[in-house]
C-alpha cells in the first residue's frame, strides 16, 4: 500500500557507479506513484556523470532537480588525491547547504535516499529536520556486512580480500568506511541493488548485524536512456558466433598502466577468442579525449586486432546492450557491482579482475555461486605486479570453455529475472513504503 503522496528527495554521490543506481531507483519510485525530488551536485567530476543526469532530467520532467552547489575544497586538506574521492569529500563539507535547500521542498518532503559515502555529514541535518534519511548502499550485500562491523573484519571475509588501503587505518578509505559504519546504523533503513539467490548466505545474516531493516531492490535495472547516444558495436556483434566474444571492461574509475594493457591485449589475442574492449588509461573520462589507441596498445597488438581478432575502443559504450547480445559469451570484469548484478541478469560468465575498492568482495559473490572466477592471485591490477599475456589468454580460455560456469550463470539469470517480477524487489519497495506508514 502506497502511503498517500509519498515525496522522496535523492542525494547520489560521485561516480558513476553511484549514480545510476540512483536514477534507476528514481525511475522504480515514479513507477510506484511517488514525486522524485534529485539533487545534483555542480560541479560533478566527469563527463559521462553529467551527460547521464542531463539526459536523465529531459526524459523525466515530472523530476524536480534541486542545484546542490559545493563549495570548493583545499585537495591538500582532504588526504586523498583520487578524484572521486576528493568530490565525496566536498559534498560533505558542504552538507550544511543541504538544510535550506530540503527544508523549502515543496510538497513536503516524505523521506530522502542518501548515498552511503555522504551518510556521516547528512544524517545530522536530516535528524534536525526530522526527515527519515534512508541508505542506498551501491554495492553487495557481502560489503555491507564488512562496513556494518570496520574496522572489525567479519570471519567470511578473507583480510585478503580488502584493498591494500583499507588495511591502513589512517587512510581516507579506511576512515571513511568506519565512519559510514556507524551512520549506517543510524539511518531509517538501507536499500541495496542485489537479491536473493545472489547473496543468500550473506542477506540472512545481515539482521544480526545490528543495522535498521535491509530492504532489497535488486536488481535495479538501467533505464532506456543510458544507452543513449553511447556506442555498441552492433553490427560487428552480428557478424560473430553466439557466445563467442568476450566484453572486456574495467569500469568507469579504473586506470591500468599502459604496460598491462598491453599484456592484457596480448592475452585476449592469445586466448584464440574474438573480442569486444574498452581500453581506459585514465581516470576520469574527461581527459581521454584524443587518446591514441595505436600509441596505448603498441603496434603488435594494434595489427592483430585489426587483423580481425576483436573489437577496440576507448569510449563510453552501451554496456547493457552489449551485456545483452546474443553474441557476448563472457565477461572479463573489474567486478563493479552494478557490472555484476547486470553480467548476473544476462546470465554471461565473468572472469573477475578486481582493481580496487569492494571488487574482490563482490568477485567472491560470483566465484562462490560458480557462475565466474575470480582472480585473487593476480592482485589489484595496480602497479604491483604485471599479469603475463600468457596467463591472461589461458583463463579466459579456461572460462570460455566451462560448462559448469555457463550453466550457473544462466540459473543466476532466471533468478534475476524471477525477483524483478511482482513476488521479488516489488514486493520489497511494498515493504518500504510500509515502513514509512509506521514511522
Ligand atoms: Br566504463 C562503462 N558504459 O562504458 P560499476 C560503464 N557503463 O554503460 P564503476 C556503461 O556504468 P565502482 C561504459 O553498465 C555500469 O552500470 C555499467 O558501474 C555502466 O563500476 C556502470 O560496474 C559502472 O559499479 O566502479 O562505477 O566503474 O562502482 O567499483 O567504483
Amino acid at each position: 500500500v502506497i502511503p498517500s503522496h509519498v515525496h522522496v528527495a535523492l542525494l547520489p554521490s560521485s561516480g558513476v557507479g553511484h549514480l545510476l543506481p540512483f536514477l534507476r531507483l528514481a525511475a522504480s519510485l515514479i513507477r510506484h506513484q511517488c514525486s522524485v525530488t534529485l539533487i545534483t551536485t555542480h560541479p560533478v567530476v566527469s563527463s559521462s556523470e553529467s551527460q547521464i543526469i542531463s539526459t536523465f532530467l529531459s526524459l523525466f520532467p515530472q523530476v524536480t532537480e534541486k542545484k546542490f552547489t559545493l563549495i570548493p575544497i583545499d585537495p591538500t586538506t582532504a588526504n586523498t588525491t583520487d578524484p572521486f574521492f576528493l568530490q565525496w569529500e566536498t559534498i560533505r563539507r558542504s552538507a550544511h547547504l543541504l538544510f535550506p535547500l530540503l527544508s523549502s521542498s515543496s510538497p513536503l518532503l516524505s523521506f530522502i535516499v542518501t548515498d552511503v559515502t555522504l551518510m556521516t555529514s547528512v544524517i545530522s541535518i536530516t535528524e534536525n529536520l526530522r526527515l527519515p534519511n534512508y541508505c542506498l548502499f551501491t554495492a553487495s550485500a557481502r560489503m555491507l556486512s564488512l562496513v556494518s562491523c570496520f574496522p572489525s573484519i567479519p570471519s567470511s571475509i578473507p583480510k585478503a580480500s580488502l584493498p591494500p588501503a583499507l588495511l591502513d587505518s589512517k587512510s581516507f578509505l579506511a576512515k571513511d568506511l568506519s565512519e559510514s559504519g556507524k551512520c549506517i546504523k543510524h539511518s531509517d533503513g538501507v536499500l541495496i541493488n542485489t537479491f536473493e539467490e545472489l547473496e543468500k548466505e550473506t542477506l540472512e545474516m545481515l539482521p544480526t548485524k545490528g543495522l535498521p531493516t535491509v530492504f532489497t531492490l535488486g536488481p535495479l535495472l538501467p533505464l532506456e536512456f543510458e544507452g543513449g547516444s553511447s556506442f555498441a558495436p552492433l553490427e560487428w556483434l552480428e557478424n560473430q558466433r553466439k557466445s563467442s566474444v568476450v566484453y572486456v571492461s574495467f569500469g568507469s574509475r579504473t586506470a591500468m598502466s599502459k604496460e598491462q594493457i598491453r599484456e592484457l591485449g596480448k592475452g585476449l589475442v592469445l586466448s584464440g577468442y574474438k573480442f569486444l574492449w574498452v581500453v581506459k588509461s585514465k581516470i576520469v573520462d574527461k581527459e581521454e579525449i584524443g587518446d591514441d589507441l595505436d600509441e596505448i596498445l603498441g603496434h603488435q597488438v594494434m595489427n592483430k586486432v585489426k587483423k580481425n581478432y576483436g573489437f577496440v575502443l576507448n569510449r563510453w559504450v552501451d554496456q547493457w546492450r552489449i551485456l545483452s547480445h546474443k553474441a557476448v559469451g563472457g565477461f572479463m570484469s573489474h567486478c563493479g557491482w552494478n557490472s555484476v548484478v547486470e553480467a548476473a541478469w544476462h546470465g554471461i560468465p565473468v572472469l573477475g579482475w578486481p582493481q580496487h575498492g569492494d571488487q574482490m568482495i563482490n568477485g567472491e559473490v560470483i566465484e562462490a555461486a560458480g557462475w565466474g572466477l575470480c582472480m585473487k592471485s593476480w592482485g589489484w591490477g595496480l602497479n604491483n605486479h604485471l599479469v603475463k599475456g600468457e596467463e591472461i589468454g589461458d583463463k579466459i580460455k579456461e572460462l570460455m570453455e566451462n560448462q559448469m560456469v555457463r550453466m550457473k550463470a544462466a540459473g543466476i539469470s532466471e533468478a534475476a529475472k524471477k525477483s524483478s517480477e511482482s513476488g521479488g524487489s516489488c514486493h520489497n519497495m511494498a515493504k518500504l513504503f510500509q515502513s514509512l506508514n509506521k514511522n
